[in-house]
């Protein structure tokens, strides 16, 4: 069967909340717009920097229902229906195949250091249980567990693999897959090193720092699918010093803090994420203003 090569920047999205915490279902939707209106070519929903773990379940299937329906078919769509529960992932794949989706993908089951069958088994559940293919997210810092290419191609024969969403600096173990793949996607996961990983032979990429940092990503894949290095590396450079300040104060918190400043109401992360400080506010706000200060010119 021929497979679709996903090609491009996508957005791994956050999670919204009122200011009594709940999911902003209206706020989020309002995000994929200004996203798509930015070039972005599709959504990671559900996943780590949706907090995805401090959601209920509903709150995922909600969450994933508000972004098709803001979509309207623009942009890829692929939901993160990871869970340590493989039933639960289950329930989230058979919804996502509802509500209509273009892939899922899924962590591995994490915590009780489960064996390399027990989560080879993990995935292979999820694939039978719904027609859509499957992109399986490599998160070795996260989860525990790293992907190599034995259990790989042990997933491929026995079910939809689309592709790879690589979050790891382990560029060689990327390029490999890539290179004996070829039919794969492979998404860069750590915005940091995007083009590194593009460089290597990603196809697209995924990452959270795009929900606030779009255009910056974007002008990165497009120069360097124009072979403009000098881009690449003067918009990478742009990016990591945005990105440099969040570590700081907290990745996810500090894109939310971001987005505020472009209208869109976050309310922070849910706890055990702290809140950000009135420093963290001051300090995004500068670097963030110089750093998008520098993308002015490339606006025709
Ligand atoms: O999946 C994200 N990974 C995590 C992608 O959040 C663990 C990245 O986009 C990072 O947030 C980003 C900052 O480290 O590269």
């Amino acid at each position: 069967m021929e497979k679709k090569l996903y090609q491009g920047i996508y957005a791994a999205l956050i999670t919204p909340y009122t200011k009594t915490g709940e999911v902003n279902y209206n706020q989020l939707q309002k995000l994929v717009n200004h996203l798509l209106e930015q070039g972005i070519a599709g959504f990671y929903v559900g996943g780590s920097t949706a907090e995805a773990f401090l959601l209920t379940e509903e709150e995922r299937k909600g969450i994933l229902e508000a972004v098709v329906e803001a979509n309207e078919e623009k942009g890829t769509v692929f939901s993160h229906v990871g869970a340590i529960s493989t039933d639960m992932a289950i329930r989230l794949a058979e919804h996502a195949e509802e509500t209509g989706v273009d892939a899922v993908s899924a962590v591995a089951p994490f915590y009780y250091n489960f064996t390399e069958k027990e989560i080879i088994n993990y995935y292979c559940d999820i694939m039978r249980s719904t027609d859509l293919p499957m992109i399986v997210y490599n998160i070795p810092s996260f989860s525990g567990f790293t992907l190599t290419e034995s259990v790989l191609n042990e997933l491929k024969k026995k079910g939809n693999v689309a592709g790879v969403k690589f979050t790891s600096p382990d560029f060689l173990l990327l390029q490999q897959i890539r290179a004996n793949n070829p039919e794969l996607s492979v998404f860069n996961g750590f915005d940091q090193m995007l083009s590194a990983g593009l460089i290597m032979g990603a196809t697209g990429a995924i990452g959270s720092t795009y929900n606030c940092l779009a255009p910056i990503a974007c002008r990165i894949y497009d120069s360097f699918q124009n072979g403009e290095t000098d881009q690449v590396e003067y918009a990478q450079n742009l990016l990591n010093r945005v990105l440099m300040v969040m570590r700081k104060y907290g990745v996810f918190s500090s894109i939310k803090t971001l987005l505020e400043f472009e209208g869109i109401e976050c309310n922070g992360c849910r706890k055990p994420f702290s809140q950000m400080t009135e420093d963290g506010r001051i300090e995004l706000k500068k670097v963030y203003e110089d750093v998008m200060g520098c993308t002015a010119r490339w606006k025709k």
